[in-house]
């Protein structure tokens, strides 16, 4: 009796001394979580999350891999292993021990409800502030630019960095909409959508300037640029004004002018007519026949609706268009 029960303490003792010291580094992916409305989230790795001893930053997934069990994702980086482990619940260090369990049995998917209402969002600073931290895969992000968190499309892409306001490519979006649906934004993120005016003013409205960039696609294929250095728009009290008077190059030239945003129930462009109820959409237009573009426009390869008259000329309809921008950095 008294043998065996030294023996359980010599064996006890060991065995605690043994699972303190093991290792395990666990590397964090991020990818889309589609039960999430498609926002990039951590991704856990395979295992038992308590059982961390070094946390590293891994790949990027563009899109959810089918798994046989669902993945848990988290909503913020914990900078490190104890931080990690903090998240999950997991006990203190003195009293860990190196779990025995199958990988995926110590942290269930029921446990998500819970992590989602108890850690607060990814979110970055604006897109560029997501590239330097290593999110190098176009998508969703949460953005916070001003103090007001919203999700936004980050063209990661090339030179990267960029907050997407504007996408068309398949006419699946309507944009012949009113003042306030242009003021909030429309559409889908991952599809076609205008930002909207309001969160344009608040972002472009900071030091430092922001650059615009504008890509152009007609339908017969080929493609034209316009970049400026000094894009701003003005609040809702100025109608929202754009200024991108500087513009810097590209082969599309520049179809922008210093105009007051309209719609077809908000008409504050300089004709006598509403440009808006004539030519569709909402845009920053003059006047209504010489309007220099009309990126807002009806989509249709029949029908005159999105135009850019310096490249195309305002009666040759475009197939795809992106307007995107990004802290200016450089030629300022
Ligand atoms: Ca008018």
């Amino acid at each position: 009796m008294g043998v065996g029960w030294m023996w359980n303490v010599i064996v006890a003792g060991c065995f605690v001394t043994v699972t303190l010291v093991s290792a395990r580094l666990c590397v964090l992916g991020t990818e889309p979580d589609e039960s999430f409305g498609g926002k990039v989230r951590f991704v856990l790795p395979p295992g038992d999350p308590c059982s961390c001893t070094e946390l590293m930053l891994g790949g990027h997934n563009s899109y959810a891999p089918p798994r046989k069990d669902k993945p848990v994702y988290i909503d913020n980086l914990p900078m490190d292993a104890d931080g990690l482990r903090r998240s999950q619940g997991c006990p203190e260090k003195s009293t860990r021990r190196e779990s025995t369990q199958t990988p995926t049995s110590k942290v269930e998917t029921t446990d998500l409800p819970t992590t989602r209402e108890t850690l607060a969002p990814v979110v970055y600073k604006d897109c560029q502030d997501a590239l330097e931290k290593g999110q190098t895969t176009s998508g969703v992000y949460t953005i916070e630019p001003y103090g007001v968190n919203f999700d936004a499309y980050c063209d990661m892409a090339t030179e990267g960095g960029y907050i997407v306001i504007q996408k068309r490519f398949d006419g699946s979006v309507d944009f012949n909409r009113n003042w306030a649906d242009y003021k909030t934004g429309f559409g889908d993120l991952n599809g076609e959508f205008w930002l909207g005016n309001e969160k344009l003013h608040q972002i472009t409205s900071q030091d430092p300037k922001y650059e615009l960039l504008v890509n152009l696609t007609a339908f017969d294929g080929s493609v034209a640029q316009a970049r400026y250095s000094d894009f701003s728009v003005k609040g809702k009290e100025a109608k929202y004004e754009i200024n991108a008077g500087s513009f810097v190059t590209g082969r599309a030239d520049n179809g922008l002018e210093s105009k007051k945003f309209s719609t077809s129930d908000s008409d504050n462009d300089d004709d006598e007519k509403n440009c808006a109820g004539l030519l569709s959409g909402g845009w920053w237009f003059s006047k209504c026949s010489t309007a220099p573009s009309n990126l807002n426009g009806v989509y249709s390869d029949t029908h005159v609706g999105i135009y850019w008259s310096p490249w195309k000329g305002s009666d040759v309809s475009l197939k795809a268009t992106e307007m995107k921008i990004k802290i200016c950095l450089e030629g300022c």
